[in-house]
């Protein structure tokens, strides 16, 4: 007899990205094992997260990473989980990581063919205060094997060949893009397994938030300033609310699903903002693109800037389309 199958399909991460692989004949599954790989190091950061507190793993090293952060212990074992994790793909030559001032090489790499970019923990500032952290990561595919050199670090954003980011907040997450659609994976700690809960994510098309750290508005340029001023008291409609947690992740996550806009503008003293093009925005970037949203630098898309350091930052406006093309047209009208 025929067994009635119900509708609901448990899909697992790595089914999934197995089954989206399998769409190219000629895959051999690497791609499949690096994915696994970056899948099992947010499963481990995020159990450390978790037990932060009773781990011993809080607290101040009195270090301070290339951007001048304080680095947390948190912080350098997320760096190291991710680090031991991919090397082990055999796979990843070299790699660039917020918390190492140099590209990372990966010694006897006998497949090279990937490269990986990562903030490992990313929003560290609020690990004590229990608010949500996550890790970023960007996959581009190696120019010449034989040579892997920083330069394929330093690709535009536009050549991702995937990205994703793993948010550690009241559940974790993991959302994921190849560039065309974007969809997210809810950790059931009950079985270890990431399962898909959010399909083909879409950012609304313009929203009613917006979320900057206005605490620096004195040092903010015009368009900045009118833009805030617009959000605080339109012409037609209620005033845009404000959000803003502080942790580029969970900002981003919010928009990704609920809509608006997310910025770190330049201010007088921090002329490039504070966020680091190549393992913050690029990889966000990617995901809010393909979800239909817009990533920009006021006037350019992030995506199409040609990166010449590894930790170079970048002003930016993320979000949902309409809201980000009112900034751009402000900066275009003043220039
Ligand atoms: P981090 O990589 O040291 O954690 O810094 C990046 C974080 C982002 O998550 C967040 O958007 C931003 O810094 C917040 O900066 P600020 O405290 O200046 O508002
Ligand atoms: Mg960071």
């Amino acid at each position: 007899s025929i067994i009635s199958i119900k509708k609901k399909d448990p899909s697992t991460l790595s089914r999934w990205i197995l089954k989206e692989q399998q769409k190219y004949p000629k895959a051999k599954g690497d791609l499949t094992v690096l994915l696994n790989s970056v899948q099992l190091a947010c499963k481990i950061i995020a159990n450390a997260a978790k037990g932060a507190g009773i781990y011993n793993l809080y607290g101040i090293t009195g270090e301070e990473n290339k951007s001048g952060d304080i680095v947390k212990k948190l912080d350098t074992f997320s760096n190291e989980s991710m680090i031991n994790c991919i090397s082990f793909t055999g796979t990843v030559p070299i790699m660039a990581s917020e918390e190492a001032e140099n590209s990372i090489i990966v010694p006897n790499c006998d497949q090279p063919k990937y490269c990986v970019v990562f903030d490992p923990l990313d929003g560290s500032s609020n690990i004590d205060a229990n608010v949500s952290i996550g890790t970023i990561f960007g996959i581009y595919r190696i120019e010449d094997p034989k040579k892997p050199q920083d330069s394929d670090l330093l690709q535009k954003g536009e050549k991702l060949v995937c990205s994703g980011y793993a948010m550690y907040g009241h559940s974790t997450m993991l959302v994921l893009t190849f560039g065309d659609e974007v969809n997210g994976f809810t950790l059931d700690p009950q079985i270890g397994e990431f399962i898909l809960t959010h399909r083909r994510i879409q950012i609304p098309e313009k929203g009613s938030i917006y979320s900057i750290n206005e605490g620096n508005a004195k040092d903010f340029d015009k368009v900045v300033t009118t833009f805030i001023h617009r959000c605080k008291n339109p012409t037609k409609g209620s005033p845009k609310k404000a959000r803003y947690i502080g942790s580029m992740v969970a900002d981003i996550h919010r928009t990704l699903l609920y809509g608006g806009i997310f910025m770190y503008p330049a201010t007088k003293d921090s002329p490039n903002g504070k966020l680091r093009l190549l393992y913050e925005l690029n990889p966000l970037a990617f995901i809010v693109e393909a979800a239909g949203g817009k990533a920009s630098t006021g006037s350019a898309p992030i995506l199409s800037l040609q990166p010449t350091s590894l930790h170079q930052r970048q002003p930016c406006f993320f979000g949902s389309k309409a809201d980000v093309e009112e900034i751009e047209a402000l900066y275009a009208s003043t220039t």
